[in-house]
């Protein structure tokens, strides 16, 4: 199925990872193509000027005139759709798309659309796991690994798409197999008018859905609804919804009143990640992969990189890169996880740009769980003062975590789970844990 019929003018907004994606897609489809950038050097400059060396590209401030000249704008995330000069040429008229859509118009498999929070990528993967154990013809990708329209390359019956709320805001509805809104936290407060426009965006997602997968204990990720729906949570769960029930003194993953696994056998550790194991049970449940292989996947999937992950253990401390923990959301759960295990042994080392995040649901569980706490970068000091005086403030990640070792004595866990993004002093979250990584390594 191919949507695009007569050739129109398209102009790209944003060459990134998406821009690129986009012309790709439609330059293969014999459509006209421009691209626009705000940016001086936009990332993906070598591999346009390369590959496509006619598409013209413009840099530098967007202009009204030439984005109202064009047919349809097709919109990269990171360019928010309210920049005075999108703004003006949408008033205008001029009709908007992204890769999503035109990855949506092209695709006929069964789709699963994954938002919220936290714990997209890992819901994400871990239903990925699924479907590879199950043998089917699957893509992963959207705003983890793969743009939505490279995944069009390979055949595939299954898609499985996390989105960001930079993506849902651009989104007609979509029809989908399944979608979910997993939490939903601060974050992003940077761009959007207020914390109710962030979570309306997250809620898009349901819009087009054949069957929706919600978390109980958050009732930010519930909407009313009249598609069937199915809960996620760490209680017991009614009817044929998902959570944990006791068999003989084993707490054990069920639906309904139907034990599933033992939750000592999941691999991936964290009460956080049982809720997780939950969420991709009853995506995976939803587009009817087989029990064998979601109950393998549990009991095999090791998580992503830089979610509370191990990078070693020296002189009987841990060290725990939770670098993709970016908001307060993320860092709170990291906190629970790890800190109810020993309360009092825990370093946490934050910092970055905040993001207009508030600061303030910190305080109380750090001060319970914390030993210290390392504050640095951009944000620093709004943290500090979030915390309290548990908190002492230095420049660095390096100085934070050398004041870490300092400070840490056998059995203690220190943990880089910054509650900001990376964009400060490094070049993303990757970056960052790569950076502690090292870092960790280099320490006596
Ligand atoms: N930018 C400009 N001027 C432009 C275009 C972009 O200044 O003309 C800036 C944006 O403000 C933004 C940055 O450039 O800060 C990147 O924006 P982009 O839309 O060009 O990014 P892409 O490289 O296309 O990557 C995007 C997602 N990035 C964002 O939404 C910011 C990637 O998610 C995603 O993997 C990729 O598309 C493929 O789908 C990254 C991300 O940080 C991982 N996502 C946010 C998150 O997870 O919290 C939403
Ligand atoms: P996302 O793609 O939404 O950023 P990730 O799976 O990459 O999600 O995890 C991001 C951060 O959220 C990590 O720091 C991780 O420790 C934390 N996290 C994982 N699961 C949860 C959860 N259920 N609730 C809150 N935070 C979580």
């Amino acid at each position: 199925m191919n949507v695009i019929t007569a050739t129109r003018n398209y102009l790209v907004v944003g060459l990134g990872a998406t821009g690129l994606s986009c012309v790709r897609f439609l330059r293969a489809r014999g459509q006209s193509v421009a691209v626009v950038d705000s940016r001086a050097t936009p990332p993906g400059l070598d591999v346009l000027q390369r590959d496509f060396p006619d598409v013209e590209l413009t840099t530098g401030a967007f202009s009204a005139e030439q984005l109202k000249s064009a047919d349809i704008l097709v919109m990269s995330p990171g360019v928010p759709l309210a920049t005075p000069a999108i703004k003006a040429a949408i008033d205008a008229g001029v009709p908007v798309t992204s890769d999503i859509e035109l990855f949506h118009q092209n695709f006929t498999g069964q789709l699963v659309l994954i938002t919220g929070s936290n714990a997209k990528s890992t819901v994400t993967s871990w239903v990925a796991d699924m479907a590879r154990l199950a043998n089917k013809a699957y893509v992963v990708g959207g705003n983890l690994g793969k743009p939505a329209l490279e995944l069009l390359d390979e055949p595939a019956d299954l898609a499985i798409l996390e989105l960001s709320s930079f993506q849902l805001e651009l989104l007609p509805p979509l029809v989908s197999s399944v979608a979910t809104v997993l939490n939903v936290s601060e974050d992003h407060l940077d761009r959007y008018d207020s914390y109710e426009a962030y979570r309306q965006a997250k809620l898009r997602i349901y819009r087009g859905a054949q069957q929706v997968v919600f978390n109980r204990a958050d009732a930010l990720t519930q909407a009313s609804l009249e598609t069937p729906a199915r809960s996620f949570g760490l209680d017991a769960p009614k009817g044929d919804d998902f959570g944990l029930v006791d068999v003989a003194g084993d707490l054990c993953l069920a639906q309904g009143e139907q034990p599933l696994l033992p939750a000592s056998e999941v691999a991936l550790p964290g009460r956080h990640n049982l809720a997780n194991a939950l969420a991709s049970v009853a995506l995976a449940s939803a587009v009817g992969l087989p029990q064998e292989a979601i109950l393998a996947s549990l009991r095999r999937f090791k998580g992503l990189p830089h979610r509370c992950e191990l990078v070693a253990t020296k002189a009987g401390v841990r060290y725990v890169n939770d670098s993709k923990g970016t908001n307060v959301g993320a860092t709170l759960a990291a906190v629970e996880g790890l800190g109810r295990e020993a309360p009092g042994t825990l370093i946490l080392l934050v910092g970055g740009q905040g993001k207009d995040a508030d600061f303030a649901p910190l305080a109380a569980p750090v001060n319970e769980l914390c030993k210290a706490v390392f504050a640095y970068g951009e944000d620093g000091d709004l943290l500090a003062a979030a915390i309290g005086p548990l908190t002492q403030r230095l420049d660095t990640m390096q100085d934070a975590l050398t004041a870490a070792h300092q400070s840490a004595s056998d059995g203690d866990t220190v943990l880089l789970s910054p509650a900001c993004a990376s964009f400060d002093q490094f070049r993303n979250f990757e970056h960052r844990g790569e950076q502690f990584r090292a870092l960790v390594e280099a320490l006596a």
